[in-house]
Order: structure tokens, then sequence, then C-alpha cells
């Protein structure tokens, strides 16, 4: 859609790689994987950050998630138990608010639990505003890290957790232009 900015070696552009290492920077120990997912957005910033900051209701544009229940409110630390749809390899996760950014348009969680294989998980949403065809748009980066676990390789590990947040940000994606129509 008419791309102006060039692309380096990992198929980020200069914008999207300058907020990457101003934002998204993992400690990665060498039984981990990390990686971090871009998607362009035809909706304002404060839409799709309306959806993003609902850390009590993942489910509004999260597919695999049916349920959330939160304790206490949105501080720093508070913990949802989230039900996972069924034909996935896991049923449920427990997460905690790591961050919680208003003004940045940043949220950071942390898997603390669940009965599936992420463990270490956590992770960084950032926005960033941007023009998509003459229209206010917003640029979505999310990062990740998570160990690698027995039995799977790194390229599986990250190949997973890739598939799983691209779903995440074109359901974002779908539910955040339909609300801008
Ligand atoms: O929900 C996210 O932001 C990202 C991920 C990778 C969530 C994955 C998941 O919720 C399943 C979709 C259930 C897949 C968890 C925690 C474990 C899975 O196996």
């Amino acid at each position: 859609s008419g791309k102006t900015f060039t692309m380096n070696d990992n198929g980020h552009s200069r914008m999207e790689s300058e907020y990457i290492w101003r934002h998204h920077r993992h400690e990665t120990r060498e039984n981990q994987c990390s990686s971090a997912l871009v998607k362009h957005i035809k909706a304002p910033v404060h839409l799709v950050w309306s959806l993003v900051r609902r850390f009590d209701q993942p489910q509004k544009y999260k597919p695999f998630i049916s349920r959330c229940v939160v304790e206490g409110d949105f501080e720093i630390g508070s913990v949802r138990e989230v039900n996972v749809r069924s034909g996935l390899p896991a049923t449920t996760s427990t997460e905690r608010l790591e961050l919680l950014d208003d003004n940045e348009h940043i949220l950071s969680i942390r898997i603390v639990g669940g009965d599936h294989r992420l463990r270490n998980y956590s992770s960084i949403i950032s926005l960033h505003p941007e023009i998509i065809d003459g229209r206010p748009g917003t640029l979505v980066i999310e990062s990740f890290v998570v160990d690698v676990p027995d039995g799977n390789t790194m390229d599986e590990t990250c190949y997973f957790v890739e598939a799983l947040i691209k779903c995440n940000l074109k359901s974002l994606a779908d539910v955040s232009e339909r609300l801008a129509v």
C-alpha cells in the first residue's frame, strides 16, 4: 500500500526499527526465543488503544480467549485468569499486568501460570500514530520473549507464538477498522 520507506534485513522499516529499539528490548537467555511483529491498522490510535488497554477483557479482540476474570482493578501487578477456546493446546492462562501506559500507549504482560507450555512468556505491545492513505492510522508493534520448551526447537517455538500473535493482530485490525467506519 504505497510503502515509501526502505526495509532493512529483518523486514522492518527504519521507523519500526526505531520503535522496536526504544520500547521492545527483552533480555533473552540462551534457551529463549524472542521476536517482534508489526501491524498497520487503518484506525486512529485512541480507538485501537481503547481495545488493547482492556487488561480485563482481552476477548474484545483476541480470538482464542473465551473468558477473563481479574481480581482488583488495573494497577500494576493485577492478575487475570484467561480461559482459552477449545482446540488449542491449553485451557487456562494466568497473566500479570506489568505495564499500562495510557500516554505512550504501551501494555506489557507476563504469563505466570496456566496449563500451557509457554514458560516465562512476557510481551510488550506499543501503538504509534501514522498516516495510512492520507487517514489517521496506527502502527502496532508486539514483541515477546519465551522459554523454548524441552523437546521443541527455537524455530518451532517462535513459529507457534508468532502465529498466535499474528491472529491476535489481524483480529485487532478487523475490530478496530470496523469501529472506525
Ligand atoms: O495472548 C497473547 O497475547 C499471546 C499468546 C501467545 C497467548 C497464547 C495462549 O493464550 C494460547 C492462545 C492459549 C496458546 C497461551 C497463553 C498458551 C497457548 O498455548
